[in-house]
């Protein structure tokens, strides 16, 4: 395909475009902040090639409620213009409405088990997306987007984010010391890290890459999971510490900033020029404990 004439402005070699955030790992992943990145750009290079992004959200038990809202905040923002599968793991299959979705995109329901303990509920996506990998996933798309259902878009997540493995900082412990980060510090856990590792507290609540390599972690750690299980362990962030532990030792190539996963109980901090993806309020009693 060729590519149109495109005017932007010439990026400066020895002018910063963000000089408040760091915008690079030390293992050269790109850290997403707005003003980072010219979209236009990126629009015309993946525009390219063909590729399908899927996106999972698990909706068990009480959290259908969140359905509606996340999928109509997606339509608006999410991947606009793109093909979008919509893979909606649920035990309530006819708690899922029915939706209108913009053309290329579409809604694939996958029936699951619930567990009783939410902490089982939490941590069993990742057996679950581990599972449709190689029997759906790796065959309809090329990307998968791996988030929270109790959030809403608010603003544009694009092609951006894509990469072959990416994680995203965690809202609440960016610009911490390491040692304070909550990460699973028994020595006998899968997820164990020492204190004088780590490099970024990631959120359990997004991340993704390409399809194998989502496998892999996905794979991993549900692995790490049933290890600790027959200890009686149980790391103290449940999926995201086991998360952490493969981000630790599998460097994501492309890093997302708070602004992907951003809840308005932290503020609003001053390099904060984006709320892209945001955390709804929850009423913790009717939606958690009243099952
Ligand atoms: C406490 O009673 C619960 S229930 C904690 C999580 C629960 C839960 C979570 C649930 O009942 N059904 C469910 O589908 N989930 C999924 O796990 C849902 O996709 C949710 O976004 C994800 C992580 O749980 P969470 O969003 O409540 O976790 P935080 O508060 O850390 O964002
Ligand atoms: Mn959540």
């Amino acid at each position: 395909m060729k590519l149109p004439r495109m005017v932007y402005n010439q990026p400066e070699v020895v002018q910063p475009v963000r000089t408040d955030v760091l915008i690079m790992s030390p293992w050269l992943a790109p850290i997403v902040w707005d003003g980072t990145y010219n979209l236009g750009i990126l629009n015309a290079q993946y525009r390219q090639r063909k590729f399908r992004v899927g996106i999972t959200i698990f909706a068990i038990k009480k959290y259908t409620v969140f359905v509606k809202k996340f999928i109509e905040s997606a339509e608006k923002y999410f991947m606009v213009g793109q093909k979008v599968t919509y893979y909606i793991f649920t035990d309530r299959a006819s708690d899922i409405p029915v939706m209108n979705l913009a053309e290329g995109r579409s809604i694939a329901v996958l029936k699951v088990p619930s567990y009783p303990r939410w902490q089982d509920v939490s941590m069993r996506r990742m057996e679950m997306i581990r599972d449709s990998s190689h029997t759906r996933f790796s065959h309809e798309v090329d990307y998968l987007v791996c988030v929270d259902v109790d959030m809403t878009f608010n603003d544009e997540v694009g092609v951006e984010i894509l990469s072959n493995l990416f994680g995203t900082l965690h809202p609440g412990m960016f610009g911490l010391p390491r040692d304070s980060y909550t990460y699973e510090r028994n020595p006998q856990s899968e997820a164990y890290i020492p204190a004088d590792e780590g490099d970024f507290y990631y959120a359990g609540g997004f991340f993704g890459g390409n399809t194998e390599e989502v496998y892999k972690l996905t794979n991993f750690c549900h692995k790490a999971m049933m290890v600790d299980k027959e200890k009686n362990i149980e790391a103290v962030w449940h999926d995201e510490s086991y998360l952490n532990r493969y981000f630790l030792y599998h460097k994501p190539t492309k890093i997302l900033s708070p602004e992907y996963l951003w809840d308005d109980n932290f503020g609003i901090p001053a390099f904060l020029k984006r709320r892209r993806f945001l955390a709804v309020p929850k009423n913790h009693d009717e939606i958690r404990n009243r099952r």
